[in-house]
């Protein structure tokens, strides 16, 4: 992989690191590290890097999208909970000038109505539910195509 290959960011939102070991029946048996995998083979087929964070904090998810912004050619960001409470993360993330789509392992609009309303939703480019982890690697393949592209 070239260094000058370019970066994309996966950021993943509060208790995604329980992914695989709770409630297999709403978000499947893989665990964060599965996907962590998954996202870094699709990158890799694709010529892009990967920096691949989970954190269950909204100020230090704001400041790892800080930190990414001018670095990243796109970014995939599944908020979890924040998705429906944080206008910090949102406010963050409309000054990301990359690409970015926000990915949902669940159909969040086929659950509980408060998951329905995404506070990121109107801000990013493209938005994947209910395709489980492979939302990740779709959301990656998109930016890889709007790369390309431009
Ligand atoms: O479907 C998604 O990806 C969500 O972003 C996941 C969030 C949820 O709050 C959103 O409404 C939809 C929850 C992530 C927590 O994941 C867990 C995994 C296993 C056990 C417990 C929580």
């Amino acid at each position: 992989m070239s260094p000058n290959a370019p970066l994309v960011a996966v950021l993943n939102g509060p208790n995604l690191n329980l992914l695989g070991e709770r409630q297999p029946e709403v978000y499947g048996r893989e665990t964060l590290d599965d996907v962590r995998r998954l996202c870094l083979q699709t990158a890799q087929g694709a010529g892009l890097q990967v920096d691949f964070r989970q954190s269950n904090h909204e100020g230090e998810i704001v400041e790892a999208i800080h930190e990414l912004r001018h670095r990243v050619g796109g970014m995939v960001i599944n908020a979890a909970a924040y998705t429906h409470t944080s206008v910090a993360i949102r406010d963050a993330v409309a000054v990301v000038d990359a690409p970015v789509i926000e990915v949902h392992i669940t159909n969040i609009h086929r659950r509980e109505a408060f998951r329905g309303h995404s506070y990121l939703s109107d801000v990013v480019d493209g938005v994947i539910a209910g395709c489980g982890t492979q939302g990740y690697t779709l959301a990656i393949s998109r930016i890889a195509g709007l790369l390309t592209r431009s």
